[in-house]
């Protein structure tokens, strides 16, 4: 009777302190998979989620790290650079293979980055630049022209009102790189039609509720001084759908008394456009996965990268959204 007694509780111990072990060891190990020594380790740090367009860039990253076996460690910054920068010094800590960063703006970065560059890891820039004196402290910038999707978006608005009348702006957040060039390339647009004047330009901070708002206060400050608004400028769909939402709620048509413009090409921005509330919309592909895990084989493997690959985009208007919506990606 004993023997069994003392059996059963030998048994017990070593079961608990089996399972104190395991729980005790650092997370990485626990979570290693079969072959952790050779699978990539990869740290992204995402800016948040403030737009269908963030979201969709979400997924390509995430997706494309599935099928290429990547351990992906993700982080969302809730549009705030500090927790960026956290998350950064937390991947160097963990000794990831490479770090892929979607900078929320374009300054402020230099010191995490050397700290970066002296772990000897990686960085990959997606989607926005950064203002660094010092350009070895990331490897690659994969993201579109911006300058050139605000001078697109101008030169159709131009057509569009023939040459002449007042535009208000919807930017995106302070400071960061879209907000900043698709302003610069939206004036070299109009730079050609001295007709069209920017009346009012306020932040919406690229998203649908600030967009709403910021467009609710430039047509009550444009009724109080019985001033028109003949169309909006905004740097992104999700803003300009907020801004679609404020011009009927103020009794006016959107795409019709006010022609609306903006840029990315979500789905429910070709849905906009083939019910004729928005006009144009000027492509920005967030599909960037595939292009950051090639950047990231090569340079973990040491190869060259170009300082910049610019992603190609194209306009689309009401005269082409029925035909594109079925094909969209995102
Ligand atoms: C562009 C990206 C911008 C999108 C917005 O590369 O940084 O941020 O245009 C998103 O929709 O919020």
């Amino acid at each position: 009777m004993k023997i069994q007694r003392w059996l059963r509780s030998t048994a017990v111990a070593a079961g608990l302190c089996l399972a104190v072990g395991l729980g005790n060891l650092p997370a990485r190990a626990a979570e290693a998979g079969p072959a952790a020594g050779k699978r990539l380790i990869v740290g992204f740090s995402q800016i948040g989620a403030e737009s269908a367009w963030r979201t969709a860039e979400t997924e390509s990253i995430r997706s494309e790290a599935v099928k290429r076996g990547v351990r992906l460690r993700f982080t969302d910054a809730q549009q705030k650079q500090e927790n960026q920068i956290k998350a950064i010094r937390t991947f160097i800590a963990q000794k990831v293979s490479a770090i892929i960063l979607a900078p929320v703006v374009e300054t402020g970065w230099e010191p995490v980055l050397k700290e970066a560059k002296a772990a000897q890891i990686p960085v990959i820039l997606v989607d926005r630049g950064v203002s660094v004196s010092d350009d070895s402290l990331y490897v690659t910038l994969i993201a579109s022209d911006f300058v050139a999707e605000g001078r697109m978006a101008a030169e159709w608005l131009a057509k569009k009102l023939n040459g002449k009348g007042s535009i208000v702006e919807l930017q995106g957040t302070v400071g960061s790189a879209p907000a900043i060039d698709r302003k610069k390339g939206f004036e070299q647009g109009l730079a050609a039609a001295p007709g069209l004047k920017i009346t009012r330009s306020e932040s919406g901070d690229f998203t649908r509720a600030g967009g709403k708002q910021v467009m609710e206060a430039f047509l009550k400050a444009a009724k109080g001084e019985g001033a028109k608004i003949e169309a909006v400028y905004a740097h992104n769909d999700d803003m300009a759908l907020g801004a679609i939402q404020a011009i009927q709620e103020a009794g006016l048509k959107p795409g019709s008394d006010i022609i609306v413009v903006s840029i990315d090409a979500v789905k429910a921005a070709f849905e906009a456009m083939v019910a004729g509330t928005l006009n144009c919309t000027v492509e920005c592909s967030p599909l960037l996965g595939p292009a950051a895990f090639d950047a990231v084989e090569k340079a973990v493997a040491g190869t060259p990268l170009p300082k910049q690959t610019i992603v190609e985009d194209r306009l689309f208007d009401q005269t082409t959204a029925r035909d594109a919506i079925g094909s969209r990606k995102y």
